[in-house]
């Protein structure tokens, strides 16, 4: 799976908002639903105004958090982002030398481990399971029948990995060739149709009357005008332009059709696409560049956990100046690497982050026992990691998310501070976002996931929603917790946030079935996060020394 934002209501609204000048009021509190107060407004919002509120009243100074998102690139000079970025003070920029010598060469603000051998960042990846067949075909599919079964026999849990990948790549590469054949006919077809009124009309400006007028002494004639009046009652764009104007715009937009499916036969399905060939050979792999080619989604991230609060400029994030965001880049536009997702982790523990966000996701994980070994590092050293549900609307229960805190059909976790985060919405009777996945005992906690307004590239803002979404969310308010609280455990920190959930047994409609479920058992928790109830009850239990 791609990186997490549910595609379709981000096509519908995205980039409209912000070009408006100036912001109603109905404006600005859509922009900042997420930090409702629930017990003001019934609106399971986090309620970051009332904690920080109450935190003032009792004078507590905080100290900042360095948070870990390990996604596509931040914006780091982004304006409501610049002064919440992580520095490492012990080394030193651009001068091509390791000052701190931990490994990583001029890491001031983070780590891109999404670049090739040759230290080029990259932005396509292929899929999973295009490369899970790839990588099991020469065992299970070399030709040598006696061969592929002795593998079969001695590697089980391979072989099904690689017939479950197949047929996933199957599926979606033959589709998309299909589609993209398909496409081509139909295309040539719409191109004979125009080239063909074209010599009839020659130079003349389309208009109905125009067309009206033309003469009809022949059938021929007849079934021309026939087929330009119709072309021009369907299309009243292509008033005043020739045939050879439509022609050209025709051929660009079929050109476009073609790339997008092109896309997806050149790099996701594309078993020969591999740009980290090579890479993970080469120690300390990667550089120094955070942001890379497509920062969109790890600037969204990033500005819901810690866009400046209060500065009159974008919006506010949850922890906006207690935090320092660490901009780890291993998601790339396809799914992400287990080496990368390992090394991503070890390198934000190892440089001082104390909660990591992880808001990406995939169906296979030939290496996950690097992950594994990766998460249970961070677990040993206190790190509070938030991990977004996915975008499926499925059971996690009995389909898995990678990476995961659980192996493959266990019920018992790896991780103790590892918090997996579904996505709620605005609308208490639909509490459930309809995308969000869910599970009673696989995901935690759920948190705000639509209409989320956060930062993105260029100096710009815009809406989004998705797990990806609701898990930095929820990783702001543990930094926000942890910032007045630093004292506290990461296990206090999670057991306080869990502790004061909004529940809800509104019934919802889950899985493509619409099966009909309490919204409190779709998690461990049973509800959605508050901040505010959750600094109070630090405070309570904590607070007080
Ligand atoms: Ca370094
Ligand atoms: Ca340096
Ligand atoms: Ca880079
Ligand atoms: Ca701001």
């Amino acid at each position: 799976m791609k990186k997490l934002i549910a595609p379709l209501l981000l096509l519908v609204m995205g980039f409209q908002v912000f070009a408006q000048e100036t912001v109603d009021q109905q404006e600005l509190e859509k922009r900042n639903w997420f930090h409702s107060d629930f017990t003001k407004t019934g609106i399971y919002g986090v309620g970051t105004d009332s904690a920080l509120e109450f935190l003032k009243s009792k004078n507590l100074k905080p100290k900042t958090v360095v948070v870990g998102v390990l996604d596509s690139g931040v914006e780091i000079d982004h304006e409501d982002l610049k002064n919440e970025i992580w520095v490492n003070k012990k080394e030193k920029a651009g001068n091509g030398k390791d000052n701190d010598k931990n490994g990583f060469v001029d890491d001031v603000h983070g780590w891109d481990f999404c670049a090739d051998a040759s230290g080029k960042d990259y932005n396509e990846d292929s899929y999973e399971a295009t490369r899970v067949m790839t990588l099991y075909k020469s065992k299970f599919d070399s030709g040598n029948k006696a061969a592929d079964m002795e593998n079969m026999r001695k590697m089980p849990v391979e072989y099904q990995m690689y017939l479950k990948a197949r047929k996933v790549w199957a599926d979606k590469y033959y589709s998309a060739k299909n589609k993209s054949a398909g496409n081509d006919a139909e295309a040539n077809q719409i191109m004979a149709f125009l080239e063909e009124l074209a010599a009839y009309t020659k130079d003349m400006k389309l208009s109905k009357a125009g067309v009206q007028a033309l003469p009809e002494t022949s059938a021929e004639e007849k079934d021309k005008k026939a087929k330009l009046d119709f072309l021009i009652s369907n299309n009243p764009e292509f008033e005043g332009k020739t045939m050879a104007e439509i022609i050209a715009e025709a051929k660009k937009e079929f050109g476009m059709v073609d790339e997008s499916e092109n896309k997806d036969l050149l790099y996701a399905y594309n078993p020969e696409y591999d740009p980290a060939k090579g890479k993970f050979d080469i120690k300390g792999y990667g550089n120094a560049e955070v942001e890379g080619p497509d920062a969109f989604h790890g600037s969204h991230v990033a500005g819901i956990i810690g866009a400046t609060r209060g500065n009159k400029i974008g919006m506010d994030g949850v922890a906006g100046g207690l935090v320092q965001i660490m901009s780890v880049r291993m998601v790339p536009d396809g799914d992400e690497r287990d080496e990368d997702v390992a090394a991503g982790i070890r390198y934000a523990v190892d440089n001082g982050a104390k909660i990591l966000n992880m808001s990406f996701g995939k169906a296979f994980s030939p290496n996950r026992e690097l992950v594994y070994d990766a998460i249970k590092y961070a677990d040993s050293k206190g790190v509070l990691m938030f991990h977004a549900a996915g975008n499926d609307n499925k059971d996690l229960d009995y389909n898995t998310n990678y990476p995961s805190n659980f192996k493959d059909n266990e019920m018992e976790s790896i991780a103790k501070n590892w918090i997996t985060v579904g996505a709620s919405s605005r609308n208490p009777e639909k509490l459930k976002a309809s995308f969000s996945n869910f599970g009673t005992v696989k995901v935690d906690i759920f948190a705000p996931g639509t209409e989320i307004y956060s930062t993105i590239p260029d100096q710009s803002y815009s809406y989004a929603q998705g797990t990806s979404m609701a898990s930095p969310v929820a990783a702001g308010c543990a930094a926000l917790v942890w910032a007045y609280f630093p004292h506290m455990t990461s296990e206090q920190v999670k057991e306080v946030l869990f502790d004061s959930v909004n529940k809800s047994d509104v019934v919802v409609e889950v899985g493509s079935e619409k099966d009909k479920r309490k919204f409190s058992d779709l998690s461990v928790t049973g509800g959605v996060i508050d901040v505010n109830k959750a600094v109070r009850l630090a405070y309570e239990r904590y607070g007080k020394k």
